[in-house]
This record gives structure tokens, C-alpha cells and sequence, in this order.
């Protein structure tokens, strides 16, 4: 029997539509959530030092879309009904995404605040909410340490620095700071 391990946080994010497929398709898998510390012990073992990573009899692909397309055409849909089911759970990647409530706690708020004199590494545009911003901090927590969300254009910005000497008042924005690695 092929041995199946899907490697992720113990968070739903990028492989919750991996972990349905599974569910879907009846077939046993193993469930391997890694908490942060362990995960940086072993990013450099990953393809692209980013999870998730599916092992098939120890190969591994890496990337969520890329497994969720293999899972789904190795377990073919037996009828229409699961067809309809494959596709609406993975229609479901952008609310899988939606834990970021838990996350609040590991930033400090400053309403009506942009930082100056430091450049974001990223910006993502179409943003629609400041939550959408705080959990794609977080999954790039080894680099982020501080967002500016953009609330009239519905922009994140993501610098890595805290940015606490460059925050200045500014209407319409909100300046985020993650107030303990660990937590993410
Ligand atoms: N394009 C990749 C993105 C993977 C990704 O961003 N993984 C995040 C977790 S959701 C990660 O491993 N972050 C830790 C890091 O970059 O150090 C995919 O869709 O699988």
C-alpha cells in the first residue's frame, strides 16, 4: 500500500483541500502537523523549505496546488455527486485560509499609522480584509516582522523590520507589529 504523509502546521491554510481530498477519497494518509519549532528544524529538508509537503513512498511535492491536483486525479471521482464534491472542496483554498483569529493576540495595533523610510519586502495587493494580512504574515513568519494594511486601496505591505522608530500617524492605515516571533 502506498504510504501517504502530508506535512503541514497544525493550522487548515494550504493543506486543508489536500487533507479533504484524502477524506473524500477514503484513503488513509498520515496527518503530520508540525509545530513552528519543529518546522524550522526541518525546512531545509523540504523542496522549497516551505510546507506543505505530500510524501508518496517517501518522494516528496511540495506545493499546495500542485498536490491538491495530483490527489485529485489519483483518486478519480467515482460519480457525478463526488465530482461535485472534489470540486467544491477545492473551491474552499481561500476560506480555508480564514484562521486568523487565533493570530490577533501576536500583534500589537496602531490605528491610523504607515511606517516611512523602509521598504516592504512584499506587498499584496487585494486585500480585502486586515485579517487576510495577518495570516500571510504569518505564513512567511521567518521574514515578517511588521505590516502596514492599506485600507482605502486594500493593500498589506510586509516589512522585516519591527519598524517601531519609523511609524508615523497617517490616516487610513493601519501599522502592525508582530509582537513575539514565537507566536506566530
Ligand atoms: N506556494 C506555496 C506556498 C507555501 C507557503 O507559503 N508555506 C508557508 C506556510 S502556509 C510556509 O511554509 N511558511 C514558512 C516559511 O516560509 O518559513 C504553496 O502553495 O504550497
Amino acid at each position: 500500500m502506498v504510504h501517504y504523509k502530508l506535512t503541514y502546521f497544525p493550522t487548515r491554510g494550504l493543506a486543508e483541500v489536500s487533507r479533504q481530498l484524502f477524506q473524500l477519497a477514503g484513503v488513509e494518509f498520515e496527518d503530520e502537523r508540525l509545530p513552528k519549532e519543529e518546522f524550522l528544524e526541518r525546512k531545509d529538508t523540504y523542496p522549497f523549505k516551505q510546507v506543505p509537503v505530500l510524501s508518496v513512498d517517501g518522494h516528496q511535492i511540495p506545493q499546495s496546488v500542485a498536490i491538491a491536483r495530483y490527489l485529485g486525479n489519483k483518486f478519480e471521482p467515482a460519480s457525478k455527486m463526488r465530482t461535485i464534491l472534489f470540486l467544491s472542496v477545492l473551491a474552499l483554498i481561500s476560506c480555508c485560509t480564514a484562521d486568523s483569529g487565533v493570530l490577533r493576540p501576536c500583534f500589537e495595533r496602531y490605528p491610523n499609522h504607515r511606517l516611512v523610510n523602509v521598504m516592504p519586502y512584499h506587498s499584496e495587493w487585494r486585500m480585502r480584509s486586515e485579517d487576510m494580512c495577518l495570516l500571510f504574515c504569518a505564513q512567511s513568519a521567518s521574514r515578517c516582522r511588521s505590516i502596514v494594511y492599506d485600507t482605502v486601496q486594500h493593500i498589506c505591505h510586509y516589512f522585516s523590520d519591527e519598524g517601531v522608530d519609523q511609524a508615523v500617524i497617517s490616516a487610513k492605515m493601519t501599522y502592525l507589529r508582530v509582537v513575539s516571533k514565537s507566536c506566530l
